[in-house]
């Protein structure tokens, strides 16, 4: 082909991209209004109906040389381009997303500030075995200028033989300790129908990795107004956490508390991989409070300092761990709760008491 016929079909192939520009263009100003034609009326933004008819239509008129196929995958394309288009802010981005919302959220425990700035360290047994066993805990954290206390009162344990907890008995010791001590407590509820009533004795409500798409109870957490600590699944996807954070965050509770405890992955050097790189992401991603579980990621003492000190420098709002008055009875995670001075320790570590 000479050098003039190329230039040539490459000048009329560039008059029919602005001729297409222009038709493209033309065709989204209609999308749109069709769009606010829908929004009026109440009706779905999506009709696959519409989308096959015209499909049909056009593949009946095509003469080639694009085949069948392609010519349904390029209208497609355009359909869901004008789709984003229809669509508000609300479908496009997420109410836990950056995007919708410039400034860190500040979960307020009580007086305290979560996301404020200052990291807060949550920690507490396991679970609640005792009054007495968290009475010993509490009187420790408060010596140690610690405010949040965790105690589990409903374990979902991976067997079902192992301690399920003490259930609402285990909130109830939790409350009268906690003001005892003037502290805040966190307590994981994982029945949709319990959520009420553990906002009565606790602060926050915890929802565990092996509950965060657990719909129902994501829904009855965002339908009261008590904080949540929404844990990231054992296998969750940051997207799956930051849209499981939306199902409570869409119901009303802004209150969200985002918390890293540890992905699952080939490794056995620790109990899960605590993935550091997530709390950045989910610092730019989302305006929420992100935490890091030292405890239940990495599930070995000797390393808890130098990760939660990872977790602090990456950003985290806050730091959770296990403390137990004596691990080696603890009715769970017994080997990686500490006891009171390897909590002491650690607190000098990461350089996070009062
Ligand atoms: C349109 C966009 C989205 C719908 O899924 C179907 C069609 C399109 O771009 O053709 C327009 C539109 O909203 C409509 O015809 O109802
Ligand atoms: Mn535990």
């Amino acid at each position: 082909m000479s050098h003039g016929k190329m230039e040539e079909l490459r000048g009329r192939l560039d008059s029919v991209n602005l001729q297409l520009l222009e038709l493209l263009s033309e065709r989204a100003r209609i999308a749109q209004e069709i769009g606010q034609e829908k929004e009026k009326q109440g009706v779905p933004k999506y009709d696959p109906v519409r989308e096959k008819k015209m499909l049909d239509e056009l593949v009946a008129l095509n003469k080639g040389p694009f085949d069948n196929e392609t010519i349904r995958h390029l209208f497609k394309q355009v359909f869901q381009a004008s789709l984003k288009l229809q669509q508000t802010d609300h479908v496009k981005h997420l109410l836990v997303s950056r995007k919708r919302h410039k400034e860190d959220t500040v979960v307020s425990v009580g007086d305290i500030a979560v996301g404020g700035g200052k990291p807060i360290l949550v920690a507490g047994p396991c679970s609640v075995e005792s009054y007495e066993q968290v009475r010993k805990t509490a009187a420790v954290l408060k010596a140690s200028g610690i405010s949040v206390m965790r105690g589990g009162a409903f374990k979902p344990r991976t067997s079902p033989y192992d301690f399920q907890g003490l259930g609402v008995e285990g909130l109830k010791i939790l409350k009268e300790v906690a003001s005892e001590f003037g502290l805040k407590t966190i307590s994981e509820i994982v029945d949709p129908a319990h959520v009420e009533l553990a906002c009565e004795y606790i602060d926050v409500i915890q929802i565990g990795a092996r509950n965060m798409q657990n719909f129902e109870l994501l829904k009855a957490a965002g339908d009261v107004r008590t904080p949540v600590l929404l844990k990231r699944g054992l296998a969750a996807t940051i997207d799956e956490f930051l849209h499981s954070a939306e199902y409570i965050v869409s119901r009303g509770n802004t209150q969200v508390m985002l918390i890293e405890r540890g992905i699952r992955t080939y490794e056995r050097a620790t109990r899960n991989t605590l993935d550091i790189s997530a709390v950045p992401i989910l610092k730019l991603e989302s305006h929420l409070p992100v935490l890091v579980d030292v405890t239940h990621s990495t599930g070995r003492k000797d390393i808890m300092g130098p990760c939660a000190r990872a977790a602090l420098a990456a950003g985290a709002d806050g730091v959770m761990v296990e403390v137990h008055p004596d691990p080696a009875t603890a009715l769970s995670d017994a080997a990686q709760q500490m006891n009171f001075d390897e909590f002491r320790r650690f607190l000098e570590e990461v350089g996070l008491q009062a």
